[in-house]
């Protein structure tokens, strides 16, 4: 058996455009396979292709396919994800097991960052990242995302975390792990659902032309690490923290009682919370992902236009 780097399988389209320079982004497939339910995710999953387009950059959904790691889908397998129920959730650590046992997985955010740095792809647009569970004092339930970031170097866009997590923790736990977190025309980290959570971030950039010059110097530093960009979801989509709260309170409190752990955690609570809000959590996670997949586009293609360039510092 070869000792190289594995080479994920990408698709014409991303492959020529990776070669030409031109922007790319990675768009993960957990969020189809256990994030949203049928038909929805499928329609998602398309929607936020299109978006990514619309904003001059080439979508490269990232998955597991038949223990093939893959960058760029077709739409016979993205919509295959969207109703398979044999298709597992595949963080990093789990990758070698699912190509050793041919398999097929969605990948999380931290699969998806390990498989986009293997395909030389540097930024990766998401809805909400895992983070420090609440209670993890006891539970000990960290999400491999985090520690993901502070190992590989893909700029991650997410609406923030839900706050079925704890924020302030998570907030933490990536300053420890050296992660910069960027809040898009904000000065608070924002909470999925809702454009505030009450945590300040200390980096606010308002352009994504500021945002992929940072990318580039973060990269050229060698940090070695991800950033996060925290992007608010549109007013307009926002819900009612006084509707949402109790809700997602009460879903946590749900889980518990039902002994679901591990990587069972956040699937559950997300499909209990489109349950017990009737769809209008589902509707909201639609609009904040769609909107950072076009904010992403937006800084890939700020950063190439800046590579073709070069920089004029340093
Ligand atoms: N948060 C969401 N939607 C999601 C996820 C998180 O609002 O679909 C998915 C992402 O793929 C994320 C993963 O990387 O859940 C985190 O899982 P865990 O908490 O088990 O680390
Ligand atoms: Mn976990």
């Amino acid at each position: 058996m070869s000792n190289e780097p594995i080479r994920p399988v990408l698709s014409e389209e991303v492959a020529d455009a990776l070669a030409e320079g031109r922007a790319v982004v990675a768009l993960e497939s957990t969020i189809i396979s256990h994030g949203m339910p049928y038909p929805q995710n499928l329609e998602t999953a398309r929607l936020v292709e299109a978006m990514v387009r619309e904003h001059g950059a080439i979508p490269a959904t990232v998955a597991v396919v038949d223990g093939m790691l893959r960058a760029g889908l077709d739409d016979a397998t993205l919509a295959r994800f969207g109703d398979d129920r044999t298709v597992i959730k595949a963080s990093s650590r789990d990758l070698a097991a699912v190509m050793a046992g041919r398999l097929s997985a969605g990948t999380t955010v931290s699969a998806t960052m390990r498989i986009a740095e293997l395909a030389g792809i540097g930024i990766f647009a998401t809805g909400g990242i895992g983070g420090v569970h609440r209670e993890a004092e006891t539970s000990f339930d960290i999400s491999a995302d985090l520690t993901e970031l502070g190992h590989t170097g893909t700029a991650v866009v997410c609406a923030g975390v839900k706050s079925i997590l704890d924020i302030g923790k998570t907030l933490e736990y990536l300053e420890t792990q050296r992660v910069p977190v960027i809040a898009f025309g904000t000065n608070e980290f924002p909470a999925f659902y809702m454009r505030k959570s009450g945590f300040k971030v200390e980096l606010r950039l308002d352009t994504p032309e500021a945002i992929a010059e940072t990318i580039a110097l973060h990269r050229r530093l060698g940090s070695g690490t991800g950033l996060l960009i925290a992007n608010p979801i549109p007013e307009e989509a926002a819900l009612d923290p006084a509707a949402i709260d109790g809700t997602i309170a009460d879903a946590v409190e749900e889980a518990r009682r039902s002994g679901i752990t591990g990587k069972d955690v956040t699937p559950f609570l997300l499909a209990r919370l489109n349950e017990l809000t009737a769809g209008e959590s589902l509707k909201a996670n639609i609009a904040l992902v769609l909107n950072n997949a076009a904010l992403a586009a937006r800084i890939a293609v700020a950063g190439a236009a800046g590579r073709s360039q070069g920089s004029s510092r340093q």
